[in-house]
């Protein structure tokens, strides 16, 4: 780790890490959080080189709001499956059918997708800036179960885009099987639910949110066993804000292998060898930045 703190302050640089990676890589960065957080946070900070520990798109979102700073992916190959169910067509083809209903991109899609978006939302911000719209439908594109859980919240009508969009590891392991066998293991536990999650999940839950919400509740919750029902790497993070609580992974199977591709080795490898670059185009960069503006001008409102 040393060798990795001294390569950091010559190269003046930061570790983003996402609530999802590796202790180490938590244990190693400067900050962690979930997407938005970290893109805040690199606005911040006084550094040339911000290097990121989290999947692609976020990678991509660091770069577009951050277009003077040099962002490093140590392994570009972390891609998510999610994000990558939605294609240029899907696009294509909801514009011409829906013109008029407005297209909210989840965060986690592809960064030259959100160029054509009206809005770019995170799982914590949708059911917000959906209520903010103050129309009777819009289309969010591409977690079903998110689009759920809002239409649930908000009373909109909100569509998926496509209408099988889904995380594999909420879909599959948050499922309303696992939250059963778990509560068996721990009766009486509190879930606290991503909004991934399925609606049949999701009802066994005390609380949904994105992570940085699912933190925030952990304390409200009342005393007891906490079960964080995500990708298992939360929990890691939840343990360390809150020692004295009793905090367990809902499904420790919950695993993102993309999320795990950032290890120790590679992070310094790319501080060593100031590679791999996040490379956006510019135009995209820019019409991502003025779309995410937008949002955020909204939710501000
Ligand atoms: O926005 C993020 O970081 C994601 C993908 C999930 C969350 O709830 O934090």
């Amino acid at each position: 780790m040393e060798d990795i703190i001294e390569l950091k302050r010559r190269r003046n640089a930061v570790i983003l890490a996402h609530n999802y990676q590796l202790p180490e890589v938590q244990d190693i960065a400067d900050f962690v959080g979930d997407s938005l957080e970290l893109a805040r946070k690199a606005l911040t900070v006084d550094a040339d080189i911000i290097v990121f520990a989290g999947v692609s798109f976020m990678a991509e979102m660091v770069a577009t709001l951050n277009p003077d700073k040099v962002v490093l992916h140590p392994d570009p190959r972390a891609r998510c499956l999610l994000a990558d169910m939605l294609t240029p067509e899907h696009i294509r083809r909801v514009r011409e059918e829906s013109p008029n209903t407005p297209l909210i991109l989840y965060v986690n899609s592809p960064t030259e997708l959100k160029a054509l978006a009206d809005y770019v939302v995170t799982s914590s911000s949708a059911t917000k800036l959906i209520s903010k719209l103050g129309v009777d439908e819009a289309i969010l594109a591409p977690d079903k179960n998110l689009a759920d859980y809002v239409s649930q919240v908000t009373g909109v009508n909100v569509k998926s885009v496509p209408p099988y969009g889904h995380c594999p590891i909420h879909e599959n392991l948050i499922s309303r099987y696992y939250v059963e066998k778990a509560l068996s293991k721990y009766p009486g536990a509190k879930v606290i639910i991503h909004p991934e999650a399925p609606r049949d999940a999701r009802e066994l839950a005390v609380r949904v949110g994105s992570t940085s919400q699912m933190l925030k509740a952990i304390p409200e919750v009342g005393g007891g066993t906490i079960l964080l029902g995500t990708e298992e790497g939360l929990t890691y993070r939840a343990r360390k804000l809150y020692p004295n609580l009793n905090i367990r992974p809902l499904n420790p199977l919950a695993v993102c292998t993309d999320m795990k591709k950032m290890h120790l080795f590679n992070i310094k490898e790319s501080l060593e060898k100031l590679k791999p670059k996040v490379e956006l185009s510019r135009d995209v960069a820019r019409k991502v930045k003025e779309v995410i503006e937008e949002s955020l001008k909204l939710l501000s409102k």
